[in-house]
């Protein structure tokens, strides 16, 4: 019946919502010890997962400190650039979708 019909086209518009990477990229001058201490703090990573991620940023430019929903990768991204700026370091953290 009709019905049928409309609720065949409203579900055909419904996409997974997207998804996005919180990125870290490497500067010459925010001490790594800040680097992992931001890692652990807003991202949930212990010592040996942080520092691991911060060496790869360090030798590699950027690295992925976790993927999100929209909003949530927003608030990491917002989070990590103002503790940085607080802490008188240019670190910087942006998202990308995936
Ligand atoms: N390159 C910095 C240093 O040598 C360390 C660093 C790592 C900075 C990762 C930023 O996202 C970063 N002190």
């Amino acid at each position: 019946d009709d019905g049928h019909v409309i609720l065949e086209v409203a579900k055909a518009k419904v996409k997974p919502p997207k998804r996005y990477q919180v990125v870290l990229l490497n500067d010459d001058f925010t001490p790594m010890e800040f680097v992992v201490d931001v890692l652990m703090r807003f991202f949930g990573m212990d010592e040996a997962k942080a520092s691991a991620v911060m060496l790869a940023v360090h030798h590699q430019g950027k690295g992925v400190c976790g993927v999100y929903s929209r909003e949530v990768a927003e608030m990491k991204v917002q989070q990590v650039n103002q503790y940085a700026r607080q802490n008188k370091h240019p670190l910087q953290c942006q998202m990308e979708v995936v």
